[in-house]
Formats: structure tokens, C-alpha cells, sequence
């Protein structure tokens, strides 16, 4: 009943050269692992909330009946976890273009291209850590660019996740050091949802 680290579907070296196969293995066996236990070590102390979904959590977030303490680490641990638990599955090599998904872009933004400037252009200025997100609105169903600050999910302000970034330094550090914008470009480059 525990929250536990997705199968990654690929090798730690599947997206070599762009995404490196050391920063792919300590990113998913250290920092995600360390979301999942940590949201577990918050869950256990309220038998209630124990086997209850991630998305319910979250949604949920401010009227669980937790400590404050617990309500921040359920807040970032699961957070983290569950937009982990995405970037994954977007970067899997075996995803084929989603044509539906780009019909929408092409619509919303003009063009593929546009929308890749502009998104590039938010995870850019994305100050600290956090997440650049094509989300679907959940009042108006229009398609929006959107900064996150830390590990918040879209689904908890009512935003559907379509494609996150994470722009966290430890995506990138060890092979980009400072160049946040070299590392956008290779994930662009191992992206085969758009
Ligand atoms: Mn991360």
C-alpha cells in the first residue's frame, strides 16, 4: 500500500548523448526515490491517508487533516513524486509523435516551433528550482505555458500536465554545470511526443 518508485522503461543510457546516463541513474534511484520515501514516512503517521491514490492527496491538499509540517513534505515529497512520475514517461524513447497533441500546439500557438520558443523561453527565466508545464486549464480546457515553483503538481491548482520540464539543477548539473539552456535544447532533442 506504499507509494513506490515507478519501472523506468528504458535503460539509464537511452538517452545518451544529450541526457547522460549518470545524471539519468542518480535523478531516478536517488532524487525520486528520496520523494517517494519521504511522502511514504508523512503518509504512515495517518492510517487514513495510508493506500490512499497520490492524485487524491494532492487535490486534496489543504483540507487533509495533517500537521502543517506534514502537509509541506506531503505537498513537496508527493509533489515531486508525481511530476517525476510523468518526466519519465514523456522522455521514454519508444514514445511516437502524439498528433493529437500537436494539432492543439499548432492551434494554440501557431506552430510547433513557436510554442517550443516559448516554453524554452519559460523554463529559461524560471527562477530557482521548478517545472515549465504545457498544462490544459481545467476552467477554460485552453492550452498554457506555466512555471511551477519546486515540486508543486499542476493538479493541484486544477491544471492538467500535457509535457513538464524539470529544470531543477540536479536534471542537469552534472553534465551542463551552469548552461540550463544546453540542457533544454538536448531534451528537446530526445523528446518524441512533439
Ligand atoms: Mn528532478
Amino acid at each position: 500500500m506504499k507509494h513506490e518508485l515507478p519501472k523506468l522503461n528504458y535503460g539509464y543510457d537511452a538517452l545518451e548523448p544529450h541526457i547522460d546516463a549518470k545524471t539519468m541513474e542518480i535523478h531516478y534511484t536517488k532524487h525520486h526515490q528520496a520523494y517517494v520515501d519521504k511522502l511514504n514516512a508523512a503518509v504512515e503517521k495517518y492510517p487514513d491517508l495510508v493506500g490512499r491514490p497520490l492524485d487524491e492527496l494532492l487535490l486534496n491538499l489543504s483540507t487533509l487533516k495533517v500537521d502543517e509540517a506534514d502537509r509541506t513534505a506531503i505537498r513537496n515529497h508527493g509533489g515531486g513524486h508525481f511530476n517525476h512520475s510523468l518526466f519519465w514517461k514523456y522522455l521514454d524513447p519508444a514514445n511516437q509523435k502524439d498528433e493529437l497533441l500537436v494539432k492543439e500546439i499548432t492551434s494554440t500557438f501557431g506552430s510547433v516551433d513557436e510554442f517550443k520558443k516559448q516554453f524554452t523561453d519559460s523554463a529559461t527565466k524560471l527562477f530557482g528550482s521548478g517545472w515549465t508545464w504545457l498544462v490544459r486549464n481545467g476552467q477554460t480546457s485552453k492550452l498554457e505555458i506555466k512555471n511551477l515553483g519546486m515540486q508543486d503538481a499542476p493538479i493541484m491548482t486544477g491544471l492538467q500536465p500535457l509535457l513538464g520540464l524539470d529544470v531543477w539543477e540536479h536534471a542537469y548539473y552534472l553534465k551542463y554545470q551552469n548552461k540550463r539552456t544546453d540542457y533544454i535544447a538536448a531534451w528537446w532533442s530526445v523528446l518524441k511526443l512533439i
